[in-house]
């Protein structure tokens, strides 16, 4: 496929281009359902090098009639859209209820089609290297494994909560999963992994990753791996978060999230760095990172917001002047974008701080922009439609802060990129485009040989880090680094924190 449009579709109001590579054309037409071209384009005749494409646009952004259609060229066509008002409802829906798929602890027998089963991983877990057990019920599965880790439920959580607040009637549709009730889900298990002491352990798993089993089939001890200062300064800043979220409907658990955000932070105070390897014996996901800086900021702007304490704000305001405000990512790993726009709309130094941040990074990524519309290019991360969809949130921000309208276009192309104008030619979310990610790295899709919709792929990643990648992306660009397989877990996983930035970014473009 050499036309390569969003398989889903169009706002009647957006910007629509098609990304064109092959031969050199002079004209594109958009055809209707009816096969009549309604619309002739010019093709741009320069073209831009990326990733072995030569690639050029045809821009039909004139054609706003609400309808189905192809861009034809030559004897090419593309793969049918749509332009509708609300184009991403469905899809939105379904990327919400995957949360919902992926409950740990819940009979999810009756109601969701094929990954249906009866509440699993409830046996109580022992807590690393003692004989001492604690009921952690409950959650969701990370990913493609049933692993429940802190540091990466923290960052989908925020996502979640982040996506409701900033566009409440992108999600007013009937039938779109209540995702107050689903991120409760999430943070009742997260309550049950902090200690007494206030640190809070970075993972339930079990000491390896399972067969291509369902849920309840993996019956292995569950291992509580020991507490880190990522987890607790996630925890303590996602927590302190949610609380803005629960504080009117629902009191007295959002007060049971501030006083544990509140513990989390006394363990902070009280201890350096307790930076998370895998222990001896276990070999789940790690999750590691080398400086839990950015997570104590991230908790310290969470904490001021909620309480308005003066020393929280300082200890924010002694923190913030060592980072890089070039770059504010909203990863698992380094979560220092998260302090960046939470702390946007706070008054003084520390909100002025944050504003200046969120534009310089949004603008360094701006700059990175290439032909096919993202700001990665040379190599792609393990995850890269993460950090596609991370880039998306960050241009939302950048665009309510400064007006400036080249940010909410390139909000756009995050979302265009994911799902078709990407060199793949593939829409990265199941069931949702002509030809989109079937066989995930997950295990209830490899179980029951059915691939349910709304899951988004991980995506093209450079490193070749599983056997499948190995033997068959030798030699590709970092763009086409991407196999649609069961078995590549680096490039085709699924995951919840994958999942919810690309909530964001797709509800923020459904509401306008
Ligand atoms: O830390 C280095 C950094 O210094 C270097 O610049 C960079 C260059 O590539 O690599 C960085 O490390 C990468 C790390 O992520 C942090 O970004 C590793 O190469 C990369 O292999 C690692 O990938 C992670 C992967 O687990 C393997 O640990 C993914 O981000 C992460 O999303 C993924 O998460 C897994 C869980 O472990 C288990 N559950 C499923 C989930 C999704 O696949
Ligand atoms: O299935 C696992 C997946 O969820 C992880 O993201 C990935 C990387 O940690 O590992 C997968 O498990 C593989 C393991 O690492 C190596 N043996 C084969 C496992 C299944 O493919
Ligand atoms: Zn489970």
């Amino acid at each position: 496929m050499n036309i390569l449009i969003n398989q889903i579709g169009y706002m009647p109001e957006a910007r629509k281009v098609a990304a064109v590579r092959g031969g050199l054309f002079q004209n594109a037409e958009i055809l209707n359902e009816k096969d009549q071209a309604v619309l002739c384009v010019p093709v741009s005749s320069e073209k831009t090098s990326i990733w072995g494409d030569e690639v050029s646009y045809a821009d039909f952004s004139e054609l706003h009639v609400p309808g189905k259609y192809v861009v034809k060229i030559g004897d090419e066509r593309s793969y049918p859209f749509e332009i509708a008002k609300d184009v991403y409802g469905k899809c939105l829906t379904a990327l919400v209820d995957m949360f919902y798929y992926q409950r740990c602890g819940c009979d999810l027998s009756s109601d969701i089609g094929a990954f249906k089963h009866s509440a699993c991983h409830m046996t109580k877990a022992r807590v690393y290297g003692t004989q001492e057990y604690r009921e952690v019920s409950g959650g969701w599965h990370d990913a493609g494994d049933f692993g429940r880790y802190i540091v990466p439920a923290a960052k989908a959580v925020c996502d979640l909560l982040i996506a409701y607040e900033w566009n409440k009637k992108a999600f007013e549709k009937a039938g779109i999963t209540e995702i107050i009730g689903e991120t409760k889900w999430e943070l009742m298990w997260m309550l049950k992994m902090q200690r007494e002491d206030g640190g809070v352990y970075h993972k339930a798993t079990c000491a390896s990753f399972c067969d291509m089993i369902m849920p309840d089939e993996e019956k292995e001890e569950i291992i509580l791996s020991p507490v880190s200062t990522t987890a607790t300064g996630d925890f303590a800043a996602c927590m302190a978060m949610a609380y803005r979220f629960y504080k009117d409907a629902d009191g007295a658990f959002a007060l049971e999230m501030k006083n544990a955000a509140v513990k989390a932070w006394e363990f902070l105070q009280n201890n350096g760095a307790i930076l998370f390897k895998n222990p001896a014996g276990i070999t789940t996901g790690e999750y590691g990172d080398d400086c839990d800086q950015d997570e104590r900021l991230w908790a310290a702007i969470e904490l001021f917001r909620l309480t308005g304490e003066k020393k929280y704000e300082e200890a924010a305001l002694s923190m913030i002047g060592d980072f890089d405000f070039t770059l504010a990512p909203l990863g698992w790993a380094d979560v220092s974008g998260y302090a960046a726009i939470e702390g946007m709309d706070l008054e003084g130094e520390l909100g002025e701080k944050c504003r200046q941040w969120v534009k310089t990074a949004a603008e360094s990524r701006y700059k990175g922009i290439n032909a096919y519309g993202i700001a990665m290019t040379d190599s792609l991360p393990w995850g890269s439609n993460m950090d596609v969809s991370d880039d998306g949130m960050l241009f939302y921000c950048a665009w309510k802060l400064t007006g400036d309208e080249k940010y909410r276009e390139a909000m756009h192309k995050q979302l265009n990129y994911i799902l078709g104008v990407n060199p793949m030619g593939y829409s990265y979310v199941s069931g949702f485009g002509t030809k989109c990610m079937r066989y995930p790295h997950h295990r209830p899709s490899i179980a029951t040989g059915v691939c349910q919709p709304g899951m988004l792929s991980g995506g093209p990643a450079s490193g070749m880090m599983d056997p499948v990648a190995k033997e068959f992306l030798q030699g590709k660009s970092a763009g086409k680094s991407y196999i649609d397989d069961h078995g590549s877990y680096s490039t085709n996983e699924i995951c919840v924190y994958w999942n919810s930035p690309l909530v964001a970014l797709m509800a923020a473009v459904k509401a306008e």
